[in-house]
């Protein structure tokens, strides 16, 4: 560990991810000195570690894209209508040189505490590499799905194999072909990654706890008139995207559920699904708060497992038993359940047969032994809070934020956290985050916040924190929303359901991007109403 002095700034901003790097962008652009930690090699943030094979956004790459120059938008063309994580690291590499944005930017240093004093109003920042930052302001942008989680099981360590996570995979890639593969996992990640591994390895046996729904990406490249006419439109687009549920235009079928007649449903519902992808989760409004059309939609969904899988047993067990449909994110996939007709995939539902251990050979159920030469696990993240509470932030009275949040994240429009004065969290608890399409949802917090630092900065202010009451109060409507649908009832990481001790909170706030963007209006115009300034 090497030590350095203390590097002054007007804003820290830790992780180099789309929103870090839009976060050095705006500072820069509003004549504040910013200094970035990443703890990668390079920009990206999820798209720099998740590169395990068949990798790709499950949000169209047309939406999935910074909207802030209009010039960017035109000059950078994606090749497909979702696009694979090396054409987005490719885009995220593009921002940083193309604004400059690698100089502001420590590369492979994590940041392990960050510390607040009230009399000088400035954070402490300190990173593993023994470099000390000291900044007025501290953002947040460390991502909701980068604290990767190893599952805890008995002998994992003494599997004699290469183990490779898909949320760290190894930039040389892990050589699967002709081998004996295991998977554990069928998330996003697992579903994305099972069928291309399929087409080279001996074999794979994949280990499920859940299973999942997944709807066909119908991934395809765009060609040359077709993107003409998106660039054409793009205004049009942002504009209906940043006031959407979601984050993209898409919207659900303007007839209610109830209006419309059975043969047109099932009409609607194979529209959706040709449509490709998490779409699929809002074919009709109320999809995912109604348990009766959440209920047809899931018929539907099923129907086409059991048209895809040639064993029943096996179609019987891809099939999700406990979360309503599109309460997990549906996974976008290619191939995935065709994948269990090959004859060299094997699915072991845990289950009907859990997973006694790990061995130098393999992974032992309580069916036996499954011999492997490869490990990959594809387990998943301590999703939205994660990355945030692994760094130690202390505010000015000694209090820790992971304590404070032990019982469930509290926030101010998910930004703002009181009794931590001037940092501010992007895309984490308490805003559409994760529900949303985080490029836009997270260039929009952080357009946001800098305005909020300017306008405290132009009045003399060198303080801002969130009212108690405010958080609280902000904290409980995101609950209220997220009760009114079938969200809180099935098993996600949107509830933390995936890691053991972490207390059952529905982190998102579920009101949709539009909602959010309007109430963040609102609470600008009121003069930040909920937050206090100070000198
Ligand atoms: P996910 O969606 O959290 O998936 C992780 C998977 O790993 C999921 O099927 C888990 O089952 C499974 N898992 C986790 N731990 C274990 C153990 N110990 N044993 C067996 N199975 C386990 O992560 P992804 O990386 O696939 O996707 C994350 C998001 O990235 C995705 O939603 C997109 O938004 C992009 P569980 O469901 O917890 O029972």
């Amino acid at each position: 560990m090497t030590s350095h002095e203390t590097t002054g700034c007007d804003v820290a901003i830790i992780g180099a991810g789309f929103a870090g790097l839009y976060a050095i962008y705006k500072a820069r652009s509003l004549g504040l000195d910013p200094v970035c930690i990443e703890a990668a090699p390079d920009v990206g943030g999820v798209w720099y570690w998740n590169r395990y094979p068949g990798a790709r956004c499950d949000v169209e790459s047309i939406d999935y894209s910074y909207s802030f120059d209009p010039e960017l938008q035109r000059d950078w063309r994606w090749s497909e209508r979702y696009a694979t994580q090396p054409e987005i690291l490719d885009y995220a590499r593009h921002v940083a040189d193309r604004y400059r944005l690698r100089r502001h930017i420590h590369f492979g240093e994590r940041v392990l505490s960050a510390r607040f004093d009230e009399d000088a109003a400035r954070w402490t920042v300190t990173t593993d590499a023994g470099r000390t930052i000291s900044a007025r302001w501290l953002i947040s942008a460390v991502g909701s799905l980068s604290a990767p989680v190893r599952p805890d099981i008995p002998g994992i360590d003494s599997f004699a194999g290469e183990v490779a996570f898909t949320a760290t995979w190894p930039e040389q890639g892990v050589d699967y072909a002709g081998k004996r593969v295991a998977v554990i996992g069928t998330g996003s990640s697992g579903v994305q990654s099972i069928p291309i591994i399929a087409r080279e390895a001996a074999h794979v046996t994949v280990f499920q706890r859940s299973a999942n729904y997944s709807v066909p990406a119908l991934n395809r490249p765009i060609p040359d008139d077709e993107w003409q006419e998106l660039v054409e439109n793009y205004p049009a687009r942002r504009a209906k995207s940043l006031m959407s549920g979601g984050g993209s235009p898409h919207e659900a079928h303007p007839v209610p559920f109830a209006e419309v007649p059975e043969d047109e449903r099932q009409r609607l519902f194979e529209d959706g699904w040709q449509k490709g992808g998490v779409l699929f989760a809002k074919v009709f409004q109320n999809q995912t708060a109604d348990p009766e059309i959440n209920d047809a939609a899931r018929v539907f969904a099923e129907d086409k497992i059991r048209a895809i899988v040639k064993d029943p047993e096996v179609a019987r067990d891809l099939m999700p038993e406990d979360t309503p449909i599109g309460t997990k994110r549906i996974c976008t996939d290619s191939g995935y359940f065709q994948t269990f007709n090959r004859d060299n995939v094997t699915l072991v539902n845990l289950r009907r047969d859990p997973i006694t251990e790990i061995v130098p050979g393999g992974i032992v159920t309580e069916a036996g032994l499954h011999e492997a030469d490869i490990l990959i696990l594809a387990t998943g993240f301590d999703a939205i809070t994660g990355a945030v509470v692994r760094i130690d932030f202390e505010g000015p009275h000694g209090n820790r934020l992971a304590e404070d949040w032990a019982d469930g994240p509290e926030t101010y429009l998910g930004l703002a956290v009181p009794g931590f004065p001037n940092l501010f969290n992007i895309s984490g608890p308490g805003c559409p985050g994760v529900l949303a399409n985080m490029v836009l949802g997270g260039e929009h917090q952080v357009g946001w916040v800098f305005e909020m630092i300017r306008a405290a900065e132009a009045r003399g202010h060198r303080l801002i924190e969130a009212r108690a009451s405010a958080a609280r109060a902000w904290t409980d409507h995101v609950a209220e929303l997220a009760d009114r649908t079938l969200f809180t009832k099935g098993n996600s990481w949107y509830l933390g359901a995936n890691i053991e001790g972490k207390k059952r909170v529905f982190m998102p706030y579920i009101g949709g991007l539009g909602n959010y963007v309007t109430y963040c209006d609102q609470v600008r115009a009121a003069g930040y109403k909920g937050f206090v300034m100070g000198v």
